[in-house]
């Protein structure tokens, strides 16, 4: 579900910035292929920001950080409120760039969030409910792959959630997100067994599509 947020102009000219979101389990090419895309539309002339959740840089993603990293321990719970609180405390910029007319690309966010928490066993609906209100995607790109081909992808294995079992739960569960979603057609699902140059063409064609029909529309939260 999803409500919309009024822009304050009238002017017919006026386009504000896509939110193009990368999703999907570990090591299936998120981050290479929001780069690549944050590049692409650099070098094109966008007015593009590139954003990370967990956003490791502030007081509370140091705090996230540290549990990733097996340094801290924390309640279920707690860490998944910290984890939306992490993108709670970017909303006002993130939301003024998308008025201001900047595409933001970001590289996980909530779907992450209520995926890796109820994969752990935390009822969906609940923790659905720390990110209600926060500004909805115009699109997500979600990044799929087998966790037997994404085992054999670099750096598997170094952090907390990255073990094989946990990993199929979690695929299953942003599965079960995309299926319960009321605007299933804001996923494209993307066979990421592909080659790094042939994914960036399809996500090149599905990011300027997107650019083009969402600069007149209102933004939205999810609700
Ligand atoms: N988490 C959470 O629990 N709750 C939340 O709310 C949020 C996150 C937001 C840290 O995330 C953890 O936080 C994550 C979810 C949880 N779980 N874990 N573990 P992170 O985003 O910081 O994790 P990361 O270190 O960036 O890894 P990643 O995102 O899982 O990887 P990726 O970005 O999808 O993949 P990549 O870095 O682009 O590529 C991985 C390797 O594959 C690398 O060697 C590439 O060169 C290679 N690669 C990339 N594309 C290809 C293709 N097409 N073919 C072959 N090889 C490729
Ligand atoms: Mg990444």
């Amino acid at each position: 579900m999803s409500k919309e947020i009024s822009i304050s102009t009238n002017t017919s000219t006026y386009k504000r910035g896509a939110f193009i979101l990368f999703e999907g389990c570990d090591r299936t090419g998120k981050s290479t292929q929001a780069n690549k895309l944050f590049e692409y539309l650099q070098i094109k002339g966008h007015a593009v920001k590139f954003w990370k959740f967990p956003d490791r840089t502030t007081p509370i993603g140091q705090t996230i950080n540290a549990y990733l990293t097996n340094n801290q321990e924390l309640d279920d719970k707690a860490i998944h409120l910290l984890f939306s609180a992490n993108r709670w405390e970017c909303m006002p910029k993130m939301k003024n760039l998308l008025l201001g007319g900047t595409t933001i690309i970001v590289d996980r966010y909530a779907y992450s969030g209520v995926s890796y928490s109820a994969s752990k066993g935390l009822d969906l609906n609940w923790c659905r409910c720390s990110d209600i209100g926060l500004l909805r995607p115009d699109v997500i790109i979600f990044m799929d792959l087998s966790t037997e081909e994404s085992e054999k992808r670099g750096g598997f294995g170094e952090e907390r959630y990255e073990k094989k079992d946990f990993q199929e739960i979690v695929r299953k569960t942003f599965a079960l997100l995309k299926e319960k979603d009321d605007d299933d057609s804001l996923w494209k699902v993307l066979d990421a067994k592909q080659s790094v140059e042939r994914l960036h063409e399809q996500i090149v064609e599905i990011s300027l599509d997107i650019i083009e029909n969402c600069s007149q529309l209102p933004l939205k939260e999810d609700n």
